[in-house]
């Protein structure tokens, strides 16, 4: 990786990814790709290159490839599972056919891709305890359907056309700097803002729903350390099962009550995400991913609590 770009450089893991990049590999060699009207602020926007990406447009993601001599892009553009139920078309063209756009470019200027798929790719049919590698995937939401497809066309890529494509199904992410918009796993979020502006936390899944989640420097270590793996030892490439922590809404309550002992949480339960929540896996098996690239996440439940509501007291300070 010598020259990188990052399609959707301003969302939730992109902001956070771009800088990690910048720090590893050096700020001007890699650029932060955004669509009109999510343009980077603050330090992204200061430590180095930016460029408008649309991902739906090939012509654009080309020019910015060339221009920038790209050998390794990041294609973090997606709608999230809630709001792609509600914009089911527009979360097509975003994540397929800009996957397209983007694996067509990768084929002819020779890129790496990485393209996220999500436990959202499984359903209600999928084994939901430690639920292997491989195994039943059929979603029922549109997220989960182009997640499905997101694999299988990268797959196609790299036994076709020799595209180095690498993903993995990330769980819900947690973190303090950008906020996810549209998750079923938003609440895991959401309840530390709460926690520490002194509000009362109404959660909108139910109690003894098991999701798998992550902190978000692990999950930034796994998109760079599969993308830096040797490719002679990976049997699988899209994507791969990772978790850091699978738990449910009163066990983060409960552990966050240990540092904020007056935190209070109540339950008002969105059939939507219910519904999707209840078709995902309880918790993954990510052996494969341990085996193949050293897969092996740093934070558990508690020591994110911590971490979390340190950093968000001083942010909201
Ligand atoms: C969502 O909730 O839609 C995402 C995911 C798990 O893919 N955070």
């Amino acid at each position: 990786m010598k020259n990188i770009l990052v399609i959707g450089a301003t969302g939730q893991i992109g902001s956070e990814l771009t800088m990690e990049l910048r720090k590893r590999y050096g700020n001007s060699n890699v650029v932060a790709g955004y669509i009109q009207g999510a343009e980077p602020k603050g330090e992204l926007k200061d430590s180095g290159p930016s460029a408008i990406v649309d991902i739906t447009d090939a012509t654009v993601i080309e020019n910015v490839v060339k221009y920038y001599k790209i050998d390794t892009i990041y294609n973090l553009a997606a709608l999230l599972s809630v709001v792609a139920e509600s914009k089911p078309k527009l979360a097509w063209k975003i994540g397929i056919d800009g996957l397209w756009n983007v694996l067509e470019v990768a084929r002819v200027y020779g890129c790496a891709v990485f393209t996220p798929s999500s436990i959202g790719s499984f359903g209600t049919d999928t084994p939901h305890i430690n639920t292997p590698q491989d195994t039943i995937q059929r979603p029922r939401t549109m997220y989960g359907i182009t997640k499905v497809t997101t694999e299988l066309l990268s797959d196609y890529y790299f036994n076709k056309y020799g595209v180095d494509t690498r993903g993995v199904r990330f769980p819900g992410i947690i973190s303090n700097v950008t906020l996810p918009g549209g998750g079923t796993t938003d609440y895991a979020v959401d309840i530390y803002y709460s926690a520490i502006k002194g509000e009362s936390f109404v959660c909108p899944i139910a109690k003894d729903t098991f999701m798998d989640m992550m902190y978000m420097p692990d999950a930034l270590n796994a998109a760079i350390s599969l993308m830096e793996a040797d490719a002679s030892k990976l049997i699988h490439r899209n994507a791969f099962n990772i978790t850091a922590m699978s738990f449910d809404p009163d066990m983060i309550y409960k552990n966050i009550c240990k540092y904020a002992p007056n935190f209070e949480m109540t339950y008002n339960v969105d059939p939507l995400k219910q519904k999707i929540a209840d078709s995902w896996p309880d918790s993954l098996d990510d052996t494969c991913a341990r085996e193949e690239w050293g897969w092996n996440p740093s934070y558990n439940l508690d020591s994110m609590t911590q971490d979390m509501l340190e950093k968000l007291k001083l942010k909201l300070k």
